[in-house]
């Protein structure tokens, strides 16, 4: 018998049973195609560093003894797609068997699906053996409730995987440490400069263009940035262990123009496409504290643990409760144009311009500045979620759709109508002023409603509440915002409606 085993660009898992042994009858096969390069318009950066970690795992099947087929995005016989190619390697090399891992993305899991119907010799799927939980256990976990509540699950996933618990009880005795974490960056702090990589990886950039895919973003591909192999993905761990968790919490919302990783780990590339586990991630960072508790508060250990085990479990499952209905989901039927800077950078906003600049060149962006800059002004905005979608789903290196989808659609947008979050992570530059250093250098003034220096945020933050009372008038958690809105005199109302649907109008001059 002989069978024909697919990997795909994201599951590049070294620790996974499958290559416990060393097999003859079984051959690999990763290939690079266009139906991947093209569903999205893909930052450089990321679809050079999927190629160059695809390559960099298929030379260490080879250094192992595994037999790999590699089809490289030019090579004379690529079909360019998984479907065509594996129906092609299948008539042509006379295998007997197709097995395949479960696929991270619904798209991607009912074209395998089908390709299974269509060929003629039996297939089977295995787990990825990468999440801590399976598709279905989110869904099973809130069945029958309205409201999945991160918080809970997260304290199921700690107790379950006995993650810094003593007994039934978290260490320290407390679950939830956000009220301490979240500060500014004070004035004169220098963060730790971020680890990169040197990698040389010119070969496979010219390859792309080469082959004119449509990218965005910068590149210098003779010291690319980003781990593309198991190793350098546990370096990174290692320095983010090391360097920057004593801070992480403190400072894991915080803002600063020319800043672009702060006291991040960075390491959401690494574990998407499987190089590293997110229980190494987590082990590693609990190890750390084990070592240096005089140096590590716990607090800010459990800032990032429930970054991992908490919401990046719990968006997975969100996905495979939610999807196919979640990817169009507009609740606030939004039907706005994003705007041309989007894509340049080319604004006056502070804020938007650095966010935007630091994801067109490192094709990176720090949670707080993907949920309360580019978000946030997104949804002020009113723009439809499919561009939205389209515009997260290419910019970022760790941007596949199972994660990015229910962050962007969910928690950003609240155009699931509060399944992720339970209210529109909205804000006006007051927030943005707390949390960040970006205002001082504006062009508009932060502290103007009204008026060619008003800042945007202020009054399309009002007109975002105004127009859509009919939806969220009654959550409770906002009440108070509408309150204070009544209460505003009808003149100062009408002012900023004004201003927002001026600012609105000219959306591409902002
Ligand atoms: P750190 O701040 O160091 O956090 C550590 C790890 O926790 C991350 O690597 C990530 O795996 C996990 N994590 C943290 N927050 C989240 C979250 N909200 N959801 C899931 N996992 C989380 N993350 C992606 O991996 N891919 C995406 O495409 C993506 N798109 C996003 C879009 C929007 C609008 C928002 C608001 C968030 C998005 N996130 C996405 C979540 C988060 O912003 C990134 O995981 C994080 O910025 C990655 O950088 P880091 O590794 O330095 O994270
Ligand atoms: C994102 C991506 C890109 C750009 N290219 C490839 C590719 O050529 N070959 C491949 O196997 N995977 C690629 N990927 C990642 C896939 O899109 C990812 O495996 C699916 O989204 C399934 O989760
Ligand atoms: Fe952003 Fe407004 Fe502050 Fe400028 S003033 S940086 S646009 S929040």
């Amino acid at each position: 018998s002989k069978t024909l085993r697919l990997i795909l660009g994201d599951q590049l898992n070294s620790n996974h049973s499958w290559f416990k042994t060393v097999d003859d009858s079984i051959t690999y096969v990763m290939m690079e195609v266009r139906s991947e390069t093209d569903y999205a318009n893909h930052h450089i950066q990321k679809v050079v560093g999927i190629f160059a970690a695809m390559q960099n795992f298929k030379n260490y099947l080879l250094s192992k003894n595994h037999k790999v087929i590699y089809i490289h995005l030019n090579n004379n016989d690529n079909l360019q797609s998984f479907e065509k190619n594996i129906q092609n390697l299948i008539s042509k090399h006379i295998f007997t068997h197709f097995e395949y891992q479960f696929p991270d993305e619904y798209r991607v899991d009912l074209d395998l699906k089908k390709l299974c119907e269509s060929i003629s010799i039996p297939s089977s799927v295995v787990d990825s053996e990468h999440f801590f939980t399976t598709r279905n256990e989110l869904g099973d976990f809130f069945e029958g409730k309205k409201i999945y509540l991160m918080e809970s699950f997260y304290r199921a996933m700690r107790k379950k995987h006995n993650v810094m618990m003593e007994g039934e009880k978290p260490l320290t005795g407390q679950w939830n440490y956000d009220g301490e974490n979240r500060k500014k960056l004070p004035k004169n702090h220098k963060p730790t400069a971020p680890l990169v990589f040197n990698n040389d990886v010119a070969n496979i950039y010219e390859e792309i263009t080469k082959n004119d895919v449509k990218t965005i973003g910068t590149i210098d591909a003779k010291n690319f940035v980003w781990p593309i192999n198991r190793e350098q993905s546990l370096q990174l761990l290692d320095f983010f262990a090391e360097k920057c968790l004593q801070l992480f919490g403190s400072y894991q919302d915080a803002m600063t123009p020319n800043e672009w990783s702060l006291y991040h780990s960075r390491i959401s590339f690494s574990m998407n496409v499987k190089m590293i586990s997110p229980r190494e991630v987590v082990e590693r960072c609990i190890d750390e504290w084990k070592k240096r508790p005089n140096e590590i508060e716990f607090n800010q250990l459990e800032g990032f643990v429930r970054q991992i085990i908490g919401w990046r479990e719990y968006m997975r499952g969100i996905y495979w409760n939610k999807m196919p209905e979640f990817a169009s989901m507009n609740f606030f039927n939004n039907q706005e144009k994003l705007p041309d800077w989007f894509w340049t950078g080319k604004t006056k906003m502070n804020c938007m311009k650095d966010a935007i600049n630091q994801s067109l060149n490192y094709a990176y962006a720090h949670h707080i500045q993907r949920l309360m800059i580019t978000g946030n002004f997104a949804l002020l905005a009113g723009i439809q979620p499919d561009e939205i979608d389209a515009w997260y789903l290419g910019i970022y290196i760790d941007a596949f759709e199972w994660v990015e989808i229910t962050n962007t659609r969910g928690m950003s947008q609240f155009a699931d109508g509060g399944i992720v979050g339970t209210k529109p992570y909205v804000s006006s530059a007051s927030y943005i002023d707390k949390m960040s250093h970006y205002c001082g250098s504006c062009f508009y003034k932060k502290s103007l409603k009204i008026g060619e220096k008003a800042c945007p945020f202020n009054s399309l933050y009002w007109n975002f509440y105004d127009r859509n009372e009919d939806k969220l008038g009654k959550n409770p958690r906002i009440g108070m915002m509408y309150n204070v809105w009544r209460k505003m005199k009808p003149e100062d109302k009408t002012a900023l409606l004004q201003q927002a649907e001026y600012y609105l109008k000219n959306m591409n001059e902002l």
